[in-house]
């Protein structure tokens, strides 16, 4: 599916502040930290078959019909909303995630499953808890920004990449949903698809200027192991803001390195980007 806007839910305002409050209680797992330039992406399992622990790639008895959590239980309005908004029989995983702080590296999800685990998470559904101006969102080389109760298809397939830039605690629901033959059937609202990412949730960018780009380039006289993650979240944030031209992010990781006629650091950006969109292995980042 590609990304589009679903609709938008009308939230009980003070129901949800609540369970926001309650939610910042929870244990949240840190997954996926070599994707992540700054704070933790954190991830708390609401939604699994059985209502097992665990995370998305765990081993779950899939013949269990999926059923809220121990985390999930502690949100009661955050429940409601699941139940009263989507047929819950079609949904894998929920989440709950959570971010401030932080950007992530471009990726591609989903290049780790078989054809099985495809069909249990065919669509990735976003609900947007809580977020602000300095929280977007980003498609190859599209910026943009899911608004407080929308409910958006998100294609991660596709090049993307999550930011926040400032000190909003962006709060949004993951759900994972299965194939089903009408998309209609997985929610109880009306829904509208936009034709993939409306012009209203882009954000206007200026384009990078040149000084700018030079500056960006300029950090291969810096680079090194040790802060190739940093001279990163320069580049995703500064994409976030600047529009720097196609396939903005790797071009310039790659120019930087480079020009730092540095091999090993030429690998390592190499491997990173081969592990985030191309094979997701555990031993890709080792070499
Ligand atoms: C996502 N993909 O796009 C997740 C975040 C890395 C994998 C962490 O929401
Ligand atoms: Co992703």
């Amino acid at each position: 599916m590609r990304t589009k806007l679903i609709g938008k839910i009308e939230f009980d305002r003070a129901r949800l502040l609540e369970d926001l409050e309650r939610s910042l209680d929870i244990r949240y797992a840190e997954p996926y930290d070599e994707f992540v330039c700054g704070r933790p992406w954190k991830s708390a399992m609401l939604m699994a078959p059985g209502g097992a622990e665990g995370g998305v790639l765990s081993d779950y008895d899939h013949s269990e019909p999926t059923d809220f959590t121990a985390d999930g239980e502690r949100l009661p309005y955050v429940q409601d909303l699941l139940r009263t908004y989507f047929n819950v029989e079609h949904i894998t995983f929920a989440r709950m995630i959570s971010l401030s702080n932080s950007v992530l590296i471009p990726h591609c999800d989903y290049v780790e499953l078989d054809g099985t685990s495809k069909q249990r998470i065919a669509h990735r559904v976003h609900v947007v808890l809580s977020t602000g101006e300095d929280a977007m969102f980003n498609e190859s080389d599209s910026v943009y920004r899911m608004k407080e109760g929308e409910v958006w298809f998100i294609d991660v397939t596709r090049p993307h990449s999550a930011g926040v830039v400032g000190d909003t605690r962006r709060v949004h629901l993951l759900i994972d949903v299965a194939d089903v033959d009408a998309v209609e059937k997985l929610f109880k609202f009306d829904v509208e698809l936009s034709g993939g990412i409306p012009d209203a949730s882009l954000c206007d960018r200026p384009a990078l200027g040149d000084e700018e780009r030079e500056g960006l380039l300029g950090l291969s006289s810096i680079i090194d192991e040790e802060n190739v993650m940093q001279i990163m979240a320069l580049v995703v944030k500064k994409h976030y803001r600047k529009d720097g031209g196609p396939d903005f992010v790797w071009s310039t990781m790659n120019e930087i390195a480079r020009r730092s006629d540095d091999e090993a650091i030429v690998k390592w950006v190499a491997n990173l980007y081969q592990h985030t969109n191309i094979v997701r292995s555990e031993s890709a980042l080792a070499s």
